[in-house]
């Protein structure tokens, strides 16, 4: 092993006769010492598939996110945050799009990931199978699932996987205008009329659980975060996050005059982070195992959009081989 400057580098020669074990401790090395891994380097097999995995869950996510939100968008109460949800659902289309994109860096292509998803093979977030009942599940869902979204993710900008992390760095810009976004419209509601202010009430008691949630299991009970976390694929744990989540999102409830549905709810003066009350994790698994309130309908939903955009696709290629045969006979 070669430590230039900062860099832990291997000759190409050296790799090649170098056995599996010592390619993991090289692979570790570069971990440890911090280095991004490229999608042509040499990476364990389980390092490859727990990214595929996570990745394909998040691009599915953004991709499956859309509906709850599109729901609202023939509704929303005036043109300017018709155009706001607009531009907000567009963006989580293009985030599925980077990620699946960085997902078929590791050697997997797209339609095998879409077909995951639609055959229920790959998970997508709990979060996206609840319902939006009201106007202000829109706010609900920029302020805190945008909110926990943030969270997570400026975490695994730092992550080890150079495509996916920098993938990150501009997904966080868009979910920080969403999550804004969302802040506003509870603010405004909360500060409205009575039957506003209890809409947005109404709305945060039904998706502060679920935010809660959607960070992940108790790191107790975490299956993949001893690899994930080996391999600096998430550089801090459920819980962790979680944490900052919380400590983040209390004061800006309080601010909007709102109350966290928690009585169990306490600051601890010593730790200095807001301490919460037991997590319905029962709730959380039987909506990862596909018992959630609107999972039948998403998937659903999906599998329909797959098959009407069938013909856009077929046309997409049929104009990109006349397009090459055009280029190819000025080319000859
Ligand atoms: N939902 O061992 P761990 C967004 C599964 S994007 C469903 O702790 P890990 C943007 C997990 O897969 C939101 N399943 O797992 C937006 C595993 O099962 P498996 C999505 C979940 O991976 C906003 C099992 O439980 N973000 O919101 C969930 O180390 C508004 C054990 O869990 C990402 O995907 C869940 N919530 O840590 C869009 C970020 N949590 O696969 C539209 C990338 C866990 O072994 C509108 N992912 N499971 O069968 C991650 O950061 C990680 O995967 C965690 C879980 C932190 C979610």
């Amino acid at each position: 092993m070669l430590k230039v400057g900062n860099t832990v580098k291997f000759t190409p020669l050296i790799c090649a006769i170098m056995t599996t074990e010592e390619r993991e401790i090289e692979f570790q090395a570069k971990i440890d010492n911090g280095q991004k891994i490229e999608p042509k380097e040499w990476m364990p097999e389980n390092y490859r598939k727990q990214l595929i995995r996570m990745i394909s869950q998040h691009a599915h996510s953004e991709i499956v996110g859309m509906l709850p939100e599109g729901n609202w968008i023939t509704r929303a109460p005036s043109l300017r945050r018709k155009a706001v949800l607009l531009a907000k659902v567009q963006d989580e289309a293009g985030h599925g799009l980077y990620l699946y994109s960085a997902a078929e860096t590791l050697g997997i292509d797209r339609q095998t990931l879409i077909d995951q998803l639609l055959t229920g093979k790959a998970k997508y977030s709990s979060i996206f199978n609840y319902p939006t009942l009201s106007w202000a599940d829109i706010g609900a869902i920029g302020w805190l699932v945008d909110g926990a979204a943030i969270v997570n993710q400026t975490m695994l900008a730092r992550g080890s996987y150079g495509p996916y992390s920098r993938a990150m760095v501009r997904i966080c810009k868009e979910e920080s205008f969403h999550n804004r976004q969302g802040y506003e419209i509870m603010y405004e509601l909360a500060n409205g009329t009575e039957a506003q202010k209890q809409m947005a009430q109404d709305a945060l008691n039904r998706w502060w659980g679920p935010s809660i949630q959607m960070l992940g299991p108790s790191d107790a009970a975490s299956t993949n975060s001893s690899e994930t976390m080996k391999w600096n694929i998430k550089v801090e744990s459920n819980d962790v996050v979680r944490q900052r989540f919380i400590d983040r999102t209390v004061p800006q409830a309080v601010a909007a005059g709102l109350t966290i549905p928690d009585p169990d709810l306490k600051y601890n003066e010593e730790t200095e982070h807001w301490e919460i009350g037991e997590v319905d994790w029962d709730e959380f698994y039987r909506v990862i195992k596909g018992h959630g309130p609107c999972n039948k309908k998403r998937l659903s939903d999906r599998q329909r959009a797959e098959k009407e955009g069938e013909w856009v696709r077929e046309a997409a290629i049929a104009y990109a081989e006349k397009q090459n045969k055009k280029m190819n006979a000025i080319a000859a």
